[in-house]
Protein backbone atom coordinates (compact mmCIF):
# COMPACT_ATOMS: atom_id res chain seq x y z
CA UNK A 1 0.00 0.00 0.00
CA UNK A 2 1.37 3.17 -0.96
CA UNK A 3 2.32 6.12 1.95
CA UNK A 4 -0.65 8.43 2.50
CA UNK A 5 0.18 12.14 1.58
CA UNK A 6 -0.67 15.08 4.07
CA UNK A 7 0.35 18.45 2.72
CA UNK A 8 0.60 21.21 5.35
CA UNK A 9 -0.08 24.19 4.04
CA UNK A 10 1.60 27.49 6.11
CA UNK A 11 5.23 26.35 6.85
CA UNK A 12 5.35 28.22 10.35
CA UNK A 13 5.68 27.18 13.44
CA UNK A 14 2.80 24.86 13.90
CA UNK A 15 3.44 23.49 9.78
CA UNK A 16 7.42 22.39 11.07
CA UNK A 17 5.93 20.85 14.49
CA UNK A 18 3.41 19.36 12.28
CA UNK A 19 5.69 17.66 9.91
CA UNK A 20 8.02 16.21 12.47
CA UNK A 21 5.71 14.47 14.34
CA UNK A 22 4.22 12.83 10.83
CA UNK A 23 7.48 11.55 10.40
CA UNK A 24 8.18 10.20 13.71
CA UNK A 25 4.42 8.53 13.99
CA UNK A 26 5.35 7.57 10.40
CA UNK A 27 2.02 9.01 9.40
CA UNK A 28 2.87 9.30 5.46
CA UNK A 29 4.59 11.61 3.03
CA UNK A 30 4.66 15.45 3.10
CA UNK A 31 4.45 18.22 1.25
CA UNK A 32 4.65 21.80 2.94
CA UNK A 33 3.55 24.74 1.04
CA UNK A 34 3.96 28.19 2.04
CA UNK A 35 4.09 31.62 -0.08
CA UNK A 36 7.43 31.51 1.22
CA UNK A 37 8.55 28.33 -0.33
CA UNK A 38 12.22 28.07 0.65
CA UNK A 39 11.21 28.05 4.43
CA UNK A 40 9.05 25.55 3.33
CA UNK A 41 11.32 23.42 1.38
CA UNK A 42 14.42 23.66 4.03
CA UNK A 43 11.97 22.87 6.62
CA UNK A 44 10.93 19.96 4.68
CA UNK A 45 14.56 18.83 4.13
CA UNK A 46 15.83 19.19 7.57
CA UNK A 47 13.07 16.90 9.07
CA UNK A 48 13.90 14.55 5.83
CA UNK A 49 17.00 14.60 7.56
CA UNK A 50 16.34 13.19 10.92
CA UNK A 51 14.79 10.14 9.35
CA UNK A 52 18.00 8.40 9.63
CA UNK A 53 18.71 9.08 13.09
CA UNK A 54 14.31 8.50 14.09
CA UNK A 55 14.05 5.62 12.02
CA UNK A 56 11.54 6.68 9.36
CA UNK A 57 10.83 7.07 5.87
CA UNK A 58 8.63 9.89 5.19
CA UNK A 59 9.64 11.96 2.30
CA UNK A 60 9.01 15.65 2.77
CA UNK A 61 9.01 18.18 0.42
CA UNK A 62 8.30 21.87 0.30
CA UNK A 63 6.76 24.04 -2.82
CA UNK A 64 4.90 27.28 -3.46
CA UNK A 65 2.55 25.84 -6.04
CA UNK A 66 -0.72 24.75 -5.61
CA UNK A 67 0.28 21.72 -7.88
CA UNK A 68 2.20 20.17 -5.39
CA UNK A 69 -0.69 19.23 -2.87
CA UNK A 70 -2.46 17.42 -5.80
CA UNK A 71 -4.18 13.95 -4.54
CA UNK A 72 -3.21 14.50 -0.89
CA UNK A 73 -5.15 12.61 1.72
CA UNK A 74 -5.20 15.10 4.57
CA UNK A 75 -5.04 19.00 4.19
CA UNK A 76 -3.71 20.69 7.78
CA UNK A 77 -4.31 24.25 7.30
CA UNK A 78 -2.25 26.98 9.43
CA UNK A 79 -1.90 29.60 6.64
CA UNK A 80 -2.13 32.98 7.50
CA UNK A 81 -0.80 35.52 10.40
CA UNK A 82 -0.53 34.53 14.26
CA UNK A 83 -1.53 36.29 17.18
CA UNK A 84 0.42 39.47 18.35
CA UNK A 85 0.56 40.62 22.26
CA UNK A 86 -2.31 42.36 22.64
CA UNK A 87 -4.10 41.12 19.48
CA UNK A 88 -7.41 39.04 20.09
CA UNK A 89 -8.25 35.97 17.80
CA UNK A 90 -10.68 38.01 16.32
CA UNK A 91 -8.39 40.88 15.41
CA UNK A 92 -6.94 38.24 13.15
CA UNK A 93 -10.43 37.97 11.19
CA UNK A 94 -9.52 40.27 8.18
CA UNK A 95 -6.28 39.16 7.70
CA UNK A 96 -6.77 35.34 7.48
CA UNK A 97 -10.06 35.50 5.56
CA UNK A 98 -8.68 36.08 1.96
CA UNK A 99 -5.51 33.78 2.96
CA UNK A 100 -7.82 30.80 3.73
CA UNK A 101 -10.35 31.26 0.84
CA UNK A 102 -6.75 31.40 -1.37
CA UNK A 103 -6.10 27.87 -0.11
CA UNK A 104 -9.65 26.68 -0.18
CA UNK A 105 -9.29 27.11 -3.85
CA UNK A 106 -6.37 25.34 -3.91
CA UNK A 107 -7.56 22.48 -2.06
CA UNK A 108 -10.63 22.00 -4.22
CA UNK A 109 -8.42 22.27 -7.37
CA UNK A 110 -6.45 19.48 -6.03
CA UNK A 111 -7.22 17.70 -3.74
CA UNK A 112 -11.25 17.72 -3.25
CA UNK A 113 -11.13 14.36 -1.59
CA UNK A 114 -8.77 15.04 1.25
CA UNK A 115 -10.03 15.48 4.96
CA UNK A 116 -9.05 18.80 5.32
CA UNK A 117 -7.96 20.21 8.78
CA UNK A 118 -8.45 23.94 10.00
CA UNK A 119 -5.94 25.43 12.52
CA UNK A 120 -5.67 29.16 11.62
CA UNK A 121 -7.45 31.61 13.90
CA UNK A 122 -9.66 32.83 14.47
CA UNK A 123 -10.38 29.31 14.29
CA UNK A 124 -14.81 28.81 14.15
CA UNK A 125 -14.65 31.76 10.99
CA UNK A 126 -12.22 30.56 9.14
CA UNK A 127 -12.84 27.05 8.99
CA UNK A 128 -16.77 28.01 7.81
CA UNK A 129 -14.55 29.93 5.12
CA UNK A 130 -12.96 26.87 3.89
CA UNK A 131 -16.18 24.73 3.69
CA UNK A 132 -17.62 27.75 1.78
CA UNK A 133 -14.72 28.54 -0.51
CA UNK A 134 -13.83 25.16 -1.12
CA UNK A 135 -17.23 23.49 -1.94
CA UNK A 136 -15.86 20.13 0.36
CA UNK A 137 -18.34 18.12 1.79
CA UNK A 138 -18.68 19.35 5.40
CA UNK A 139 -17.94 16.04 6.79
CA UNK A 140 -14.77 16.39 5.30
CA UNK A 141 -13.83 19.86 6.60
CA UNK A 142 -13.10 20.60 10.54
CA UNK A 143 -11.21 22.74 12.66
CA UNK A 144 -8.65 22.18 15.46
CA UNK A 145 -9.67 23.41 18.81
CA UNK A 146 -11.16 21.68 21.17
CA UNK A 147 -8.55 18.71 21.59
CA UNK A 148 -6.02 21.42 22.50
CA UNK A 149 -8.19 23.05 24.40
CA UNK A 150 -9.03 19.81 26.39
CA UNK A 151 -5.59 18.94 26.48
CA UNK A 152 -4.26 21.99 28.02
CA UNK A 153 -7.44 21.74 30.35
CA UNK A 154 -6.24 17.73 31.57
CA UNK A 155 -2.60 19.15 32.16
CA UNK A 156 -3.98 21.78 35.04
CA UNK A 157 -6.52 18.46 36.24
CA UNK A 158 -3.98 16.30 36.84
CA UNK A 159 -1.47 19.01 37.74
CA UNK A 160 -3.91 19.98 40.71
CA UNK A 161 -4.72 15.95 41.64
CA UNK A 162 -0.95 14.68 40.74
CA UNK A 163 -2.17 12.05 39.05
CA UNK A 164 -1.01 11.19 35.52
CA UNK A 165 -2.40 12.81 32.58
CA UNK A 166 -3.62 9.66 31.10
CA UNK A 167 -6.30 9.42 33.36
CA UNK A 168 -7.85 12.64 32.80
CA UNK A 169 -10.52 13.27 30.23
CA UNK A 170 -11.72 16.76 29.71
CA UNK A 171 -14.92 17.43 28.08
CA UNK A 172 -15.19 21.35 26.45
CA UNK A 173 -17.64 22.52 23.66
CA UNK A 174 -18.36 25.75 21.99
CA UNK A 175 -16.38 28.22 20.42
CA UNK A 176 -12.33 28.29 20.82
CA UNK A 177 -10.85 30.36 23.48
CA UNK A 178 -12.82 32.44 25.79
CA UNK A 179 -15.81 31.18 24.99
CA UNK A 180 -14.98 27.67 25.56
CA UNK A 181 -17.53 26.17 27.53
CA UNK A 182 -16.07 23.12 29.86
CA UNK A 183 -18.44 20.29 30.98
CA UNK A 184 -16.94 19.62 34.11
CA UNK A 185 -19.58 17.13 35.30
CA UNK A 186 -18.59 15.46 31.94
CA UNK A 187 -14.40 15.57 32.85
CA UNK A 188 -13.24 13.13 35.04
CA UNK A 189 -10.23 11.41 36.81
CA UNK A 190 -10.36 7.78 35.89
CA UNK A 191 -14.32 8.25 35.00
CA UNK A 192 -14.98 10.14 38.55
CA UNK A 193 -16.38 13.26 37.39
CA UNK A 194 -14.77 16.24 38.65
CA UNK A 195 -17.95 17.74 41.04
CA UNK A 196 -17.25 14.48 42.64
CA UNK A 197 -13.95 15.13 43.27
CA UNK A 198 -15.26 18.03 44.86
CA UNK A 199 -17.45 16.31 47.11
CA UNK A 200 -14.87 14.13 47.69
CA UNK A 201 -12.42 16.64 49.05
CA UNK A 202 -9.95 16.75 46.01
CA UNK A 203 -10.19 20.02 45.26
CA UNK A 204 -12.33 23.06 45.83
CA UNK A 205 -14.82 24.45 43.46
CA UNK A 206 -13.20 27.91 43.57
CA UNK A 207 -9.68 25.80 42.27
CA UNK A 208 -11.75 24.35 39.62
CA UNK A 209 -12.86 27.67 38.46
CA UNK A 210 -9.80 29.03 38.31
CA UNK A 211 -8.32 26.35 36.02
CA UNK A 212 -11.23 26.58 34.00
CA UNK A 213 -10.54 30.36 33.91
CA UNK A 214 -6.54 29.16 33.02
CA UNK A 215 -7.70 27.06 30.46
CA UNK A 216 -10.18 29.23 28.93
CA UNK A 217 -7.08 32.24 28.31
CA UNK A 218 -4.33 29.45 27.49
CA UNK A 219 -3.68 30.70 23.98
CA UNK A 220 -3.31 34.25 25.67
CA UNK A 221 -0.82 33.13 28.41
CA UNK A 222 1.21 31.25 25.92
CA UNK A 223 1.76 34.47 23.58
CA UNK A 224 2.52 36.41 26.40
CA UNK A 225 5.15 34.23 27.45
CA UNK A 226 6.97 34.25 24.03
CA UNK A 227 6.13 37.50 23.00
CA UNK A 228 6.09 37.03 19.32
CA UNK A 229 4.36 34.61 18.10
CA UNK A 230 1.76 31.71 19.67
CA UNK A 231 1.57 27.83 20.95
CA UNK A 232 2.86 25.70 18.32
CA UNK A 233 3.74 22.07 20.04
CA UNK A 234 0.63 21.19 21.57
CA UNK A 235 -1.70 23.08 18.23
CA UNK A 236 0.62 20.73 16.16
CA UNK A 237 -0.26 17.36 18.52
CA UNK A 238 -3.99 17.77 18.71
CA UNK A 239 -4.29 18.34 15.08
CA UNK A 240 -2.20 15.04 14.51
CA UNK A 241 -4.63 13.05 16.99
CA UNK A 242 -7.18 14.03 14.32
CA UNK A 243 -5.30 13.21 11.12
CA UNK A 244 -4.47 9.95 12.83
CA UNK A 245 -8.00 8.75 14.02
CA UNK A 246 -9.11 10.05 10.09
CA UNK A 247 -6.20 8.07 8.66
CA UNK A 248 -6.36 5.04 10.73
CA UNK A 249 -10.05 5.14 10.92
CA UNK A 250 -9.98 5.00 14.15
CA UNK A 251 -13.93 6.77 15.30
CA UNK A 252 -11.84 8.23 17.82
CA UNK A 253 -13.81 10.63 19.94
CA UNK A 254 -13.05 14.26 20.02
CA UNK A 255 -14.03 17.78 20.49
CA UNK A 256 -13.66 19.71 16.86
CA UNK A 257 -15.12 22.27 14.86
CA UNK A 258 -17.79 21.06 13.22
CA UNK A 259 -20.58 21.95 11.04
CA UNK A 260 -24.20 21.69 12.60
CA UNK A 261 -26.83 21.10 10.55
CA UNK A 262 -29.39 21.05 13.04
CA UNK A 263 -27.98 19.56 15.84
CA UNK A 264 -27.80 21.33 19.16
CA UNK A 265 -30.96 24.07 17.07
CA UNK A 266 -28.27 24.84 15.12
CA UNK A 267 -27.69 25.47 11.51
CA UNK A 268 -25.15 26.18 9.11
CA UNK A 269 -22.38 27.03 11.82
CA UNK A 270 -18.89 25.07 13.00
CA UNK A 271 -19.15 25.14 16.75
CA UNK A 272 -16.78 22.77 18.80
CA UNK A 273 -18.61 19.88 19.75
CA UNK A 274 -17.93 16.23 20.26
CA UNK A 275 -17.83 14.26 17.37
CA UNK A 276 -16.25 10.99 15.98
CA UNK A 277 -13.95 11.06 13.68
CA UNK A 278 -13.15 8.16 11.14
CA UNK A 279 -12.64 7.19 7.55
CA UNK A 280 -15.28 9.22 6.60
CA UNK A 281 -14.27 12.22 7.96
CA UNK A 282 -16.30 13.51 10.69
CA UNK A 283 -19.01 10.55 11.22
CA UNK A 284 -21.18 11.67 13.80
CA UNK A 285 -22.05 14.73 16.26
CA UNK A 286 -22.23 13.77 19.62
CA UNK A 287 -25.13 15.66 21.04
CA UNK A 288 -25.70 15.95 24.80
CA UNK A 289 -28.00 16.92 26.98
CA UNK A 290 -27.12 20.87 28.70
CA UNK A 291 -27.91 22.06 32.25
CA UNK A 292 -29.52 25.76 32.19
CA UNK A 293 -26.46 27.27 33.07
CA UNK A 294 -24.44 25.50 30.70
CA UNK A 295 -26.94 25.65 27.55
CA UNK A 296 -26.83 29.68 28.21
CA UNK A 297 -22.64 29.53 28.59
CA UNK A 298 -22.96 27.56 25.24
CA UNK A 299 -25.78 29.54 23.56
CA UNK A 300 -23.27 32.94 24.33
CA UNK A 301 -20.41 30.98 23.01
CA UNK A 302 -22.29 30.39 19.71
CA UNK A 303 -23.31 33.91 19.69
CA UNK A 304 -19.74 34.66 19.59
CA UNK A 305 -18.90 32.49 16.13
CA UNK A 306 -22.16 34.13 14.71
CA UNK A 307 -20.52 37.38 15.04
CA UNK A 308 -16.82 35.92 13.38
CA UNK A 309 -18.92 34.62 10.47
CA UNK A 310 -20.85 37.60 9.58
CA UNK A 311 -17.73 39.47 9.64
CA UNK A 312 -16.41 36.63 7.30
CA UNK A 313 -19.27 37.01 5.33
CA UNK A 314 -18.30 40.19 4.68
CA UNK A 315 -14.82 39.71 4.11
CA UNK A 316 -15.04 37.17 1.54
CA UNK A 317 -18.96 37.19 -0.04
O1 LIG B 1 -6.31 26.07 18.50
C1 LIG B 1 -6.03 26.61 17.48
N1 LIG B 1 -6.81 26.49 16.42
C2 LIG B 1 -4.81 27.43 17.36
C3 LIG B 1 -4.70 28.33 16.25
C4 LIG B 1 -3.78 27.37 18.31
C5 LIG B 1 -2.61 28.04 18.11
C6 LIG B 1 -2.37 28.88 16.94
N2 LIG B 1 -3.49 29.01 16.08
C7 LIG B 1 -3.38 29.72 14.80
O2 LIG B 1 -2.67 28.91 13.86
C8 LIG B 1 -2.58 31.01 14.80
O3 LIG B 1 -3.34 32.06 15.33
C9 LIG B 1 -2.31 31.16 13.32
O4 LIG B 1 -3.45 31.72 12.67
C10 LIG B 1 -2.13 29.73 12.83
C11 LIG B 1 -0.70 29.33 12.49
O5 LIG B 1 0.12 29.49 13.61
P1 LIG B 1 1.73 29.40 13.46
O6 LIG B 1 2.28 29.62 14.81
O7 LIG B 1 2.14 28.22 12.68
O8 LIG B 1 1.99 30.71 12.58
P2 LIG B 1 3.27 31.06 11.68
O9 LIG B 1 4.51 30.48 12.25
O10 LIG B 1 3.20 32.53 11.44
O11 LIG B 1 2.98 30.31 10.31
C12 LIG B 1 2.02 30.72 9.40
C13 LIG B 1 2.58 30.44 8.03
C14 LIG B 1 3.81 31.29 7.67
O12 LIG B 1 4.88 30.44 7.31
C15 LIG B 1 3.32 32.15 6.51
O13 LIG B 1 4.34 32.40 5.54
C16 LIG B 1 2.24 31.26 5.93
O14 LIG B 1 1.57 30.74 7.06
N3 LIG B 1 1.29 31.97 5.08
C17 LIG B 1 0.75 31.39 3.98
N4 LIG B 1 0.92 30.16 3.46
C18 LIG B 1 0.24 29.87 2.35
N5 LIG B 1 -0.60 30.74 1.75
C19 LIG B 1 -0.81 31.98 2.25
N6 LIG B 1 -1.64 32.83 1.65
C20 LIG B 1 -0.11 32.35 3.43
N7 LIG B 1 -0.07 33.47 4.18
C21 LIG B 1 0.79 33.22 5.19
Amino acid sequence: MARKKIALVGAGNIGGTLAHLIGLKELGDVVMFDVFPGVASGKALDIMQSGPVDGFDSHMVGSGDYAAIAGADVVIVTAGFPRMPGMSRDDLVSKNAGVIAQVAEGIKNNCPDAFVIVITNPLDAMVWVMQQKSGLPPEKVVGMAGVLDSSRFRLFLAQEFNVSVEDVTAFVLGGHGDTMVPLTRYSTVAGIPVPDLVKMGWTTQEKIDAIVARTANGGGEIVKLLEKGSAFYAPAASAIAMAEAYLKDKKRVLPAAAHLNGQYGIKDLYVGVPVVIGAGGVERVVEVQFTPEEEAAFKKSVASVEELIAASKKLVG
